[in-house]
């Protein structure tokens, strides 16, 4: 690969960058502990299928400080687990979602494992065919723009969701109106099992940006803040009406595709090049670095998020499964949203894990 593997992670500039560091690994560890709880019940078979952000979520998490949480549009795709943590959505929330149970906020049980929304949020429900978001993505950017409203709209999605032609179709209209959506791709390289030489025969998807008619930027998506800066800047460019963007990070995807496949299409070579790009010891190391954590303090808050990933698992495995009766529910117009999706509505959209840092908005 290219120096983007080495190069020496940015360095904060500010007091509002330090702090924002410490959160978004406080953040990395809540979803590891999530996701943890995840594998072991999928293993259980009590949840279905998982599929794990891990080696993404720096990514994800640093991203999500970049916008304006509740205001700007989020269409994200099924690995995005950090990213929802990152944006304020409970890890009770994503259980209920995957356990099947009626309160599921995003769909009353009604969509797969990890398809998150959430209206408060802003967070579009998406389907399970990859890059069949970003149509979605660039639809509410152009709303703002009819609406002139000063909402960007923001997708996430893979290296192989970039071999779509939804990707293509949303690209070009992006560029063709210079609407206000930026285009977050989340490259490990490998799609399920096909790798990236046979997605693009480029190095990077920021390459195609110009031939849409925006810009295009390679991140290294290990790096927390030099993801928050690129985030930044192109949705500072997409809201004050410059046009779209792509960030195109390259992050590893450590773990197999899901937990239905075993990852025997790679070779331990690569299995370990994936492990070595781990963004947790490198954020671990930085804030130790700029003395943003303390030494032994990480274990009090593993501790703390194994703590409530557990007990949030087990609030949503106590809670009961859609009543038979209630299959049709949401066919038609009309029907009044589930209880748990109206009480969290109506609290808005809470406190999110950036909410109090003084970052640009
Ligand atoms: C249109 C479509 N084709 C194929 C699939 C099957 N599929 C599910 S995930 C996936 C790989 C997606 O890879 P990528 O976009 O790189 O995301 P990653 O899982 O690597 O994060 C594929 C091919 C699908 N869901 N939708």
């Amino acid at each position: 690969m290219t120096s983007l593997d080495t190069e020496k992670p940015a360095a904060p500039v500010n007091a509002a960058e330090r702090a924002l560091l410490r959160r978004i690994y406080e953040v990395l560890l809540l979803s590891r502990a999530v996701e943890e709880r995840f594998w072991v019940l999928s293993r259980q078979g009590v949840a279905s299928f998982v599929l794990t952000p891990r080696g993404h979520d720096v990514a994800q998490i640093a991203s999500a400080a970049a916008i304006r949480r509740g205001h700007d549009s989020v269409w994200p795709y099924y690995r995005d687990m950090a990213l929802a943590l990152a944006l304020g959505l409970t890890p009770f929330e994503l259980f209920a979602g995957s356990l099947g149970r009626d309160c599921d906020p995003h769909s009353g049980s009604r969509q797969l494992t990890l398809h998150i929304s959430s209206p408060r949020l802003r967070i579009g429900s998406v389907s399970s065919e990859i890059a069949a978001h970003l149509p979605h993505a660039v639809g509410a950017a152009y709303a703002s723009r009819v609406l002139g409203d000063d909402r960007v709209a923001v997708a996430w999605f893979g290296d192989g969701a970039s071999s779509e032609g939804a990707t293509h179709e949303a690209m070009n209209l992006a560029g063709i109106h210079q609407l206000p959506v930026v285009f977050f791709c989340e490259n490990n390289d490998i799609a399920i099992s096909v790798p990236h030489h046979l997605q693009m025969p480029i190095a990077s998807l920021a390459e195609r940006g110009p031939a849409y008619g925006m810009p295009g930027v390679r991140v290294d998506g290990t790096d927390a803040l030099a993801v928050y800066r690129a985030t930044r800047t192109a949705v500072a460019r997409a809201r004050a009406g410059l046009g779209p963007s792509i960030v195109d990070a390259h992050v590893p995807r450590i773990t197999s595709h899901s937990s239905q496949d075993d990852d025997q299409y790679r070779t331990p070579q690569e299995k370990a090049a994936a492990e070595a790009r781990d963004p947790l010891p490198k954020l671990r190391a930085e804030l130790l670095e700029f003395g943003l954590l303390a030494p032994g303090e990480e274990a009090q808050l593993q501790q703390a998020a194994r703590a409530r990933a557990l007990e949030e698992a087990d609030r949503a495995l106590a809670s009961p499964e859609p009543a038979p009766a209630r299959a049709r529910r949401w066919l038609y117009a009309g029907d009044p949203p589930h209880p748990e999706l109206a009480r969290l509505e109506a609290e808005g959209i809470g406190v999110g894990p950036f909410d109090d840092l003084d970052l640009p908005s």
